[in-house]
């Protein structure tokens, strides 16, 4: 038996209330944290503070409430960069999620910097989030994508990894397929893109919930995450970029805020980062996060990492028990994080996920928002566990037992 001795998860378990409903008679076992994570008291006591103390908006009032409203969002913005080390909360713009960072970039620095016959580097595995922008540019554009190929335990293949970045404009990846689990050597592959000249961007959805993650030790140029999968509110994402670049971008949105003067006919722009914070804010959502920021920082994101490597490794031993069962992504738990697909002969992905509901136990079937990814697996679709720091080795336990019962429903 595999231990998680070093997160009290029980203590853990208690900060989240909604581990305590019951699901058709059954405790709740939430295994869909890469879809979105449960919130800590932490985080709803926060914003419920926010809203019933000093609602108002930021950036623009001189009275009382507006200046602690004020505050508390870029105090969460100095606490998110300090989360990912980066060099500046200047550099840290809010957005309203991964998706929206992406396109932000696309919009902005893409337009102006991605010319006809350029080429942007992807890999299979990449989430719509980040592909579809980029086909949208290159359309726009006249450019061309390429892609870096996956073996068949999903690891990216590297071989050809120098030949492929040369010539490439931007280099954009996933640190972790929400799909396959796979870490990637993003770093490695960030020294190659900056020796071909290549910008490089990467999706770390998957990522800054789940493992330290230092851009600036990374050396990439972009980096984007969202706040609802790391135990914060919906409606609030990051995109980090180099000063550089931000300073050199024109603006994505325009509007309210992200303006220094405006004429009739011509305005110029506010400093980093309001410069790409066009209206309103999400400002509930901002200091969420920021609460959720300092929720991970408490336990340390180092166990968090920990302790979903002991329970992927876990649940890789475990599934290996399921007769026909095809277990997708890396055996390697040191290359895999916390999220693992899987696929069984006769039973569609979403009928077993349905059956698994019936004892209480949520995953996620579907293509995951990967569809290429699932036409190079074979596969329309697949089931998905993934796990967070809330998550029991029982309830690995739980969702095997639960997979085989549903294959005997089906025999
Ligand atoms: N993946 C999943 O169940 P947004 O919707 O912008 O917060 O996140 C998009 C996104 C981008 N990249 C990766 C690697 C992701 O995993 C996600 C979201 C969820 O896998 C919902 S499809």
């Amino acid at each position: 038996m595999i231990e998680t001795r070093s997160l009290d998860v029980t203590a853990i378990r208690e900060d989240f209330p909604i581990l305590d409903r019951v699901i058709n008679g059954k405790p709740l076992v939430y295994l869909d944290s890469a879809a979105t994570s449960q919130k800590p008291r932490a985080v709803i006591d926060t914003m419920t503070d926010y809203y019933s103390r000093y609602n108002a908006n930021p950036h623009r009032g001189v009275y009382q409430i507006s200046e602690e409203a004020t505050a508390a969002y870029e105090s969460a913005r100095q606490r998110v960069a300090t989360f990912i080390n980066a060099p500046s909360p200047k550099e840290i713009i809010f957005t309203r999620n991964v998706t929206e960072a992406i396109n932000l970039v696309r919009y902005s620095w893409g337009r102006a910097n991605v010319h006809q016959g350029d080429r942007i580097l992807l890999t299979e595995m990449e989430h719509h989030s980040n592909l579809v922008p980029w086909q949208l540019l290159a359309a726009e554009v006249g450019a061309e994508l390429d892609f870096l190929l996956i073996d068949d335990r999903g690891r990216l293949v590297l071989d050809d990894l120098a030949q492929k970045v040369a010539g490439a404009r931007l280099v954009a990846l996933t640190h972790q397929s929400n799909t396959l689990g796979t870490i990637n050597p993003v770093k490695e592959i960030a020294r190659a893109a900056h020796q071909a000249g290549a910008l490089v961007l990467v999706d770390g959805a998957q990522a800054v919930p789940h493992m330290p993650v230092d851009v600036r030790d990374l050396d990439v140029d972009f980096y984007g995450f969202s706040g609802h999968k790391m135990c914060g509110p919906t409606g609030i994402g990051v995109l980090w970029a180099r000063r550089s670049l931000l300073d050199a971008m024109p603006p994505f949105l325009g509007g309210g805020d992200m303006i220094k003067k405006v004429t009739l006919d011509h305005a110029t722009w506010n400093d980093l980062p309001w410069k790409f914070e066009a209206g309103t804010p999400a400002v509930a959502e901002g200091i969420g996060l920021g609460a959720a920021v300092d929720y991970l920082c408490g336990i340390g994101m180092d166990r968090v990492r920990a302790h979903e490597r002991t329970l992927l490794d876990y649940a890789l031993e475990k599934l290996q028990d399921v007769p026909q069962i095809t277990v997708y992504g890396p055996q390697d738990p040191d290359i895999h994080g916390g999220a693992v697909s899987f696929s069984l002969p006769d039973i569609h992905p979403h009928d077993l996920a349905t059956l698994i509901d019936q004892e209480g136990i949520a995953v996620r079937a579907g293509h995951h928002c990967t569809q290429p990814l699932m036409e190079r697996l074979g596969v329309p679709a697949t089931t998905r566990a993934s796990f967070y720091l809330y998550n029991r080795q029982d309830e690995v336990d739980q969702l095997v037992e639960a997979i085989v019962r549903a294959q005997k429903v089906f025999a």
